[in-house]
């Protein structure tokens, strides 16, 4: 395929219902199926990291089957991300369960290739350890990039148990080891019980600015994007969205739920706000669907996954236009 040539999209649902078959990402033709490929779904069936709740391991597939709904078009962003690029189902990133140093090696190295291929990542855990290994591999390709970080909890704890490889680690480690572009960090989401204020002292040494699920209600969506559309300017951005950002009654199934947390929509609608920032990478964790009811929290993680695809295949026609 050239670049000239029609992205292949996905299976057409006015022919073979939206329940038949074996589920990819929207339905989209897999990795193998493409010689191009501009926007990578990939997953990464990983949980060996949680301090909780188990079950991240199984969210991958649960998003894909969530995700059999959604549809071509994106009128919230005025978009068909399917035609726009090339979007493609890369399967699952195989990762030993039983090491977790073995495991975010394998994870950085196999997005490090899809990377090289030309294609941007959006991943689909796992729990939030995948997140260091995929901020490694995407800084050796565009060097330190803003990071944007919806969550309920830091996750720049220093260690739990000794080990220094969890899902409440992963950004300290990110900013120790230089990844990340230290003057456009930020937490959206953020709320519930932490060990001590110290946490939110080394927090913002470390660069980051929070906004509460809290600041979210009082301020609005809007607000709050054009605040971090701000921040991070023109530089290139990572999104990493743990689905405990959202409410517990919008995302049950997860590891470490917290009360008083964003809805969907709010989510949804702050990251249309950001339609215009340069979005190399995202990845959507923690998605434990042994928690979740009537596929509450799998269907928001597949339309966050959506909207995320939607922002990268916009820019990516608009550079190949420009
Ligand atoms: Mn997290």
């Amino acid at each position: 395929m050239t670049s000239a040539s029609e992205p292949r999209g996905p299976v057409d649902s006015s022919r073979t219902p939206r329940y038949a078959g074996p589920a990819t990402f929207a339905r989209l033709p897999r990795l193998d199926q493409v010689e191009r490929t501009d926007v990578a779904v990939v997953g990464v069936p990983f949980d060996s990291g949680v301090s909780y709740r188990p079950g991240a391991r199984f969210g991958g597939n649960a998003i894909r089957e969530a995700s059999r709904l959604l549809r071509p078009y994106n009128p919230a962003q005025d978009a068909s991300p399917f035609a726009l690029a090339q979007v493609a189902d890369a399967g699952d990133i195989a990762v030993n369960p039983f090491n977790i140093n073995e495991a975010v090696e394998t994870v950085e190295h196999a997005a490090g290739e899809l990377l090289a291929g030309g294609a941007r990542l959006m991943t689909l855990g796992g729990d939030h350890t995948i997140a260091l290994p995929l901020l490694r591999a995407v800084a050796a390709k565009h060097g330190p990039v803003a990071l944007l970080h919806f969550d309920a909890h830091l996750d720049t704890w220093d260690t739990y148990f000794g080990a220094a490889y969890t899902h409440g680690t992963p950004f300290r480690r990110a900013v120790e080891e230089g990844i990340l572009d230290t003057s456009a960090l930020s937490h959206v989401g953020i709320r519930g019980p932490l060990y001590g204020k110290q946490d939110l002292t080394d927090d913002a040494k470390m660069g980051f600015g929070i906004v509460t699920s809290a600041d979210v209600y009082r301020r609005g969506a809007d607000e709050v994007a054009d605040q971090l559309r701000q921040r991070i300017g023109d530089r290139p951005l990572y999104i990493s969205i743990d689905i405990d950002c959202l409410d517990p009654a919008h995302a049950p199934g997860t590891g470490t739920p917290e009360a008083g947390g964003m809805t969907s929509r709010e989510l949804l609608e702050i990251l249309r706000g950001l339609s215009s920032c340069r979005l190399v990478s995202a990845d959507v964790v923690e998605v434990a669907p042994a928690y979740d009811h009537a596929e509450i929290t799998c269907v928001a993680a597949s339309h966050t996954a959506y909207e995320l695809t939607t922002i990268m295949s916009r820019q990516i026609a608009a550079e190949r236009a420009a």
